[in-house]
């Protein structure tokens, strides 16, 4: 009898035991593009055509391996336009004996196969996402009875557990766990971004592209020049040149941002790690490797691993621990309505309209543009969450929910009132100039807070630490903040805070 296997865009991993277990001939998998994913958020177009064009190669792999593949393009006849819908007419034409899906990596839709599977005459079942490196009795192991969750401890013990970076006598290597004070330079003279590589666009991807560009006109985003890796092997392509030429200048300028250079020493790993074509503890063990061997120091290794072995197992972890109600959290009560700007790029600070321009251009900035740029922008301006998060689902190729609301709700808005973070990442102007160049030739001046050219930064800045001041004044980590603005004094005080209230006017009216 025939086993459905659902495959959904990002679980193009063979080792899923959905692929893993077929038999060739009898099964069916089924794949399928769908206008209700497409547009549900104003997902970049780049994002999209990287999907499909992935799952239709992924797609032919199978076929020439041999096994049967259901695959519904977006303009087939009869496409129902739904995962849910596509399910059901599978099991209408095939008739098959048990449906097998991969848990999805959004509330919603595993909402949805539940109730499909409650409804459904045929045994449906719903199984682990075993490429994580932590699963989710693993991680509620951890957390349970824990006072707060903090990403350093529960990364402590996921080297531990994987024996990544460890050394025979259960110490971690180089005698600390993490290097972190040496990745923070701010950008020396001539920085720039090593060459990238760009994959050749066979059959398959041209007509993606060409597919997007006719029916998602009022998407998000440029869709070409496009670069990216569609296969697995062309990942794997990826993931080496990283290792070979870029992972040991990964930590000194990790956090610097530098005009018309989105990438600098970055991976662009994610989208194909959360899109299933690499597997992160492969990822990790090339890095350890690489440092193993002599080729790349610690800071930049281990910095590099904790990302992917301690944040975003750590933040997989928040996300199915806290939903659904998570992506509803407004701890710090944000209010304002998404500016124009952030889908428009069109404001006069250059920080934001930098990352915005990499955001369009490459539906990719790296992690400081979105948390101490357009992240910290929210913070500051008290954005609503809801609005935020929806935003930055839509525009970046790696954004899946339970990666990227826990970075917008819980690391960048502090909108769950600390359960991810124990201190809001807001800062003023200064910390911006220190760690870009934008500040040269923007229309407003870092070093000032008040008046005609003042960095918007500034003053939303204090006036977010004054609104706020009976939630963090207690925080260990916050005092001296505080005891500056209690130096400056009430008629300070109340200047920077009406400035701040014309920079929200201004924002309103998109004038900012
Ligand atoms: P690198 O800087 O090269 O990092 C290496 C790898 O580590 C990444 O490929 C990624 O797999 C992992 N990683 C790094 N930081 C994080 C993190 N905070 N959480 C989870 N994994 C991490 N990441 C996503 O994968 N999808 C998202 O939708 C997403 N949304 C974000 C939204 C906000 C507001 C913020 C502040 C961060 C978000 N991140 C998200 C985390 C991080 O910014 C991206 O993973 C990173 O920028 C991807 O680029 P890269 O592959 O070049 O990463
Ligand atoms: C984001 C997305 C888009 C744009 N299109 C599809 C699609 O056509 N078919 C599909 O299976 N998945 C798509 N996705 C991803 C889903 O919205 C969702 O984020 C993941 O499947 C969660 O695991
Ligand atoms: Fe951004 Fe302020 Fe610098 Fe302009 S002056 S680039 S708004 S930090």
């Amino acid at each position: 009898m025939t086993v459905l296997r659902v495959i959904l865009a990002d679980q193009l991993s063979a080792q899923l035991e959905v692929v893993a277990r077929a038999e060739k001939g009898k099964d069916v998998f089924l794949l399928a593009e769908v206008m209700a994913e497409a547009i549900y958020v104003r997902h970049h177009v780049k994002k999209i055509a990287f999907q499909f064009s992935a799952m239709r190669h992924f797609a032919e792999a199978l076929k020439s391996a041999g096994y049967k593949v259901r695959y519904v393009g977006l303009e087939d006849d009869g496409n129902s336009q739904s995962l849910g819908g596509e399910i059901l007419r599978a099991v209408e034409a095939l008739r098959p004996s048990r449906i097998l899906i991969t848990e999805p990596g959004e509330w919603r839709l595993r909402d949805d196969f539940e109730a499909l599977r409650l409804a459904l005459p045929v045994p449906f079942d719903i199984l682990p996402d075993t490429r994580f490196l932590c699963s989710h009795a693993e991680f509620e192991a951890w957390a349970v009875g824990r006072r707060e969750l903090r990403m350093e401890y529960f990364y402590r013990e996921m080297r531990r557990r994987h024996h990544l970076l460890m050394e025979p006598d259960g110490k971690p290597s180089g005698g600390r766990w993490n290097y972190d004070a040496e990745n923070r330079k701010p950008p020396r003279a001539g920085l720039d971004s090593p060459r990238r590589l760009s994959f050749r666009k066979d059959a398959i991807t041209l007509a993606v592209l060409d597919l997007v560009r006719r029916r998602l006109p009022e998407n998000y985003g440029r869709l070409e020049p496009f670069h990216f890796a569609v296969t697995r092997q062309q990942a794997l392509r990826e993931l080496d040149h990283f290792i070979t030429h870029i992972l040991p200048g990964f930590g000194d300028y990790q956090d610097a941002m530098i005009r018309a250079e989105p990438y600098l020493r970055h991976s662009l790993l994610a989208a194909y790690i959360n899109a299933g074509l690499l597997y992160p503890l492969e990822v990790c063990r090339k890095a350890e490797d690489a440092y193993r061997e002599g080729h790349a120091p610690l800071n930049a290794t281990e910095g590099f691993i904790r990302q992917i072995l301690g944040w975003r197992a750590f933040v997989r972890g928040i996300y199915w621990r806290f939903m659904p109600g998570y992506v509803d959290s407004n701890a710090l009560e944000a209010r304002e309505p998404l500016p124009w700007f952030y889908w428009s790029g069109d404001t006069n600070m250059a920080c934001m309209k930098e990352a915005f321009q990499h955001t369009f251009d490459h539906a990719y900035s790296h992690h400081i543009q979105r948390l101490m740029i357009t992240g910290n922008f929210a913070l500051l301006a008290g954005i609503d969450p809801k609005a935020v998060h929806e935003w930055y689902l839509a525009v970046y190729a790696d954004a899946y929910e339970w990666v990227e609301a826990p970075n917008t709700i819980g690391m960048a808005l502090h909108a769950d009132g600390g359960l991810l973070a124990s201190k809001p990442y807001a800062a003023s102007g200064n910390y911006i100039k220190r760690m870009s160049n934008f500040c040269d030739g923007c229309a407003y001046d870092p070093s000032v807070s008040i008046g005609e050219n003042a960095c918007p930064f500034n003053a939303l800045y204090w006036d977010f630490l004054a609104r706020h001041r009976g939630r963090f004044s207690g925080n260990a980590r916050m005092p001296y903040v505080y005891a500056n603005w209690d130096k400056m004094g009430a008629d300070k005080q109340t200047a920077l805070r009406s400035q701040a209230e014309a920079h929200r006017v201004a924002m309103r009216e998109g004038r900012l």
